[in-house]
């Protein structure tokens, strides 16, 4: 494929919602077969890059969002837990590692760390990277100075999702703003770390709503270099908990929007998995998926178990991505 600037599967940063919406638009096999022709332009298309998630903070967290089981506003029933100690968390990675992953990411239920979290969270990133594996967190807000300072420890990904679009996230979100997240994007590109924003799709929002988060996704310079998309967890006690589920083709369609807007990005196939069927996984690894999590628990959710995950590697003959050199 020619790469040249202009052509299909270049990378570009100035994408316009109306080329956005065409794409969303095209019949569905122009639009995969279009995903899937950029995808191996940039891409071995039969690997998977396999990331193990772990809550290292959970549950009480002082944020609205309407999704979320950890927010301590909605009763969810879950039990909430301190912060971890850093050995228990390399135990944990490790154990990870021995499973296959390549990537361990750490998520806290925090609206923003306090200086001397962050520096347990620094401990544990440290450690993580000692393994040989690439280290990720999701932490909330961060300054400029917290972003540097997980930099020097060798953190190599910052998850900080947008979510949906800007119009919608007053209705999903009120206890902190679009440019909040924008800021602490800024502040973790600044520092030199690896991107990886997406956001949830079957909150009750809109197509216009979904290609608004593409396009910003994508307008953003550079790109994130990971991009997740889940599908909503319905979890009792939520505001979100008896949404209309989203048509599973609208969202293989987005993973195809995702993976032609940022050819270079790894689009991660996120929550939501449990409740996929092997043929719609299968889709969107087609459509340009090349990311997945793996284990069996997300942070406070179930997700598949690491034997059918294998199994269904097996059945697509996809390998797992081996893991990139730290640094
Ligand atoms: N508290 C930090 C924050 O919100 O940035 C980090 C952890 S938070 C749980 C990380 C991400 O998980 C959220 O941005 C959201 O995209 C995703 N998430 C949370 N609950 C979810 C659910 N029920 N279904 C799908 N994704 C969910
Ligand atoms: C992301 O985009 N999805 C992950 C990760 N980043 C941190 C979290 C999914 C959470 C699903 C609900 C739960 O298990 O609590
Ligand atoms: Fe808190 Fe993050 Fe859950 Fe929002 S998504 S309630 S910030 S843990």
């Amino acid at each position: 494929m020619d790469l040249s600037p202009g052509r299909p599967g270049a990378v570009r940063s100035d994408w316009t919602i109306a080329e956005v919406q065409a794409l969303h638009a095209l019949p569905f096999a122009d639009l995969v077969f279009r995903a899937q022709s950029v995808h191996r332009a940039h891409f071995d298309p039969n690997q998977v890059q396999v990331s193990t998630l772990l809550s290292i903070k959970t549950g009480a967290c002082p944020e609205d969002c309407a999704y979320c089981p950890q927010s301590i506003r909605y009763d969810t029933g879950l039990e909430r837990e301190a912060l971890m100690e850093p050995g228990a968390v390399i135990e944990r990675a490790r154990a990870a590692k021995a499973a296959g992953a390549t990537r361990f990411c750490m998520g806290a239920a925090w609206r923003s760390p306090k200086d001397r979290e962050l520096e347990t969270v620094a401990e544990m990133v440290s450690g993580v990277c000692a393994l040989g594996l690439e280290s990720c967190a999701t932490l909330g807000m961060l300054s400029p100075a917290q972003a540097r300072r997980l930099k020097d420890a060798g953190l190599d990904y910052y998850n900080h999702n947008l979510d949906t679009s800007e119009e919608f996230y007053g209705e999903i979100i009120t206890t902190r703003s679009y440019q909040d997240r924008l800021d602490t994007l800024a502040a973790v590109r600044d520092a030199g770390i690896r991107v990886c924003c997406g956001g949830i799709l079957g909150m009750g929002e809109l197509p216009a709503d979904r290609v608004a988060l593409l396009h910003t996704l994508a307008t953003l310079d550079p790109h994130p270099e990971s991009v997740p998309v889940n599908q909503l967890v319905q979890v009792a006690g939520t505001p979100l908990a008896g949404a209309a589920p989203l048509d599973p083709i609208e969202f293989v369609r987005i993973i195809a929007v995702a993976r032609i807007l940022m050819p270079r990005a790894h689009v991660r196939l996120s929550a939501g998995r449990g409740s996929m069927s092997d043929e719609m996984q299968a889709l969107c690894f087609l459509a340009g998926a090349n990311s997945i999590f793996y284990g069996e628990k997300l942070l406070t959710t179930g997700n598949p178990d690491t034997a059918s995950d294998m199994a269904l590697f097996g059945r697509l003959g996809i390998r797992p991505e081996p893991a990139a050199a730290n640094g």
